[in-house]
Formats: C-alpha cells, structure tokens, sequence
C-alpha cells in the first residue's frame, strides 16, 4: 500500500469512527429515551407544588410580615422576631420557644380563610428592640377572661423567662 492509500485509509477510519459516535448520541433508542423522560416531566408537572397566583396574591394585599398590621399577627402581643434575626416561625438564635403560647384565628387575605395562628414568645434573652411592639387583639378578651388574653409574657413554664420576641406559627384552618 503505498502512503497515500495509507492516509485515506486513516481518514476513513476516522471519519466512520466519528459518524458512529453521532449515530449512537442521536439514535433511535437515545431519541426515545429523551422523549419518554419529557413525556413525564410534562405530565408531573401539573403535580408540582407552585404559586398559581404568579405572585400577584402578595401583591394585590400590600402585606408586609415586618409590619404589626401583616394578617397572621392579628392577635399577636409582643416584638416580631422576624426583626429580630429570626423569622417569622423561628427563634433568633441563642432564644427559645415558649412551651406555651396563646392561639389566635386570623383572615389570610389572599384565600379568604380563617387560619389558627400560635403565638409563641421566645424566651432566654432580653426584649428585643429592634422591632415594634405591636398590639393586635383579634379575638382577644380582658385580662379577667382567663385563656382569652394574650398580654402575657408565654416564657412562664419556661427555666428562662425572659421575654424576646413573638413567632405567628400556623397549626391549622379554622372550620
Ligand atoms: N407575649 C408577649 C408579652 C410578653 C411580656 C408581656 C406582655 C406580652
């Protein structure tokens, strides 16, 4: 074989060698298995958890969860903890949950339902003033209605009582 049948030799070699990589990407069975995998990605999708407002549910409300007037804090007595560095179902760091806590039932105004909103102060460091101390009384009763009145300091079963902040945690809808 003299050299030029020895290059176009190579570059046939090469050449099939290349065509056959593309073919086994692109082939029949690799196309199928694409499109299965997008055939179930498409049908879960209806499944998966997302905002069907886009948004505009928040929006719409002007609600602000750093502001005493936010609907989860309709009954809420104390200093936010979102404000606080924790959030608004946490704890800052170095307080705790209080082991009890009053419940409230606050109007979502994006769905219209009444959710129950538990009230726990968190309790082992000095008030925290870096929020405001909001007042809402949403369902709240004088203070001699034993169980109705929320402005107490919920630290009392606590080993450290010392008030910190207040955290809205829902526990549930009111039927
Ligand atoms: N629940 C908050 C709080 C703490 C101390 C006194 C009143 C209210």
């Amino acid at each position: 074989m003299d050299i030029l049948a020895k290059i176009t030799d190579l570059m046939d070699r090469a050449t099939e060698a290349g065509v056959r990589g593309v073919a086994h990407k692109t082939g029949r069975r690799s196309f199928l298995a694409r499109m299965g995998g997008g055939l179930v990605g498409a049908a879960l999708m209806p499944v998966l958890p997302y905002d069907r407002t886009f948004g505009t549910a928040f929006a719409a409300t002007g609600e602000d969860e750093y502001a005493c007037d936010y609907w989860r804090y309709c009954a809420l007595d104390g200093n936010l903890c979102n404000s606080c560095g924790g959030t608004l179902t946490e704890c800052p760091p170095g307080s705790e949950t209080s082991k009890v806590s009053w419940v409230g039932t606050c109007r979502n105004p994006s769905d219209g339902k009444d959710y129950l909103v538990s009230y726990n102060d968190c309790c082992g460091r000095t008030a925290c003033d870096n929020s405001p101390f909001c007042n809402q009384n949403v369902g709240e009763r004088p203070g001699y209605r034993m169980g109705l009145h929320n402005d107490i300091n919920w630290c009392m079963a606590n080993t450290s009582q010392g008030y910190h902040c207040t955290v809205a945690v829902l526990v549930g809808i009111a039927e």
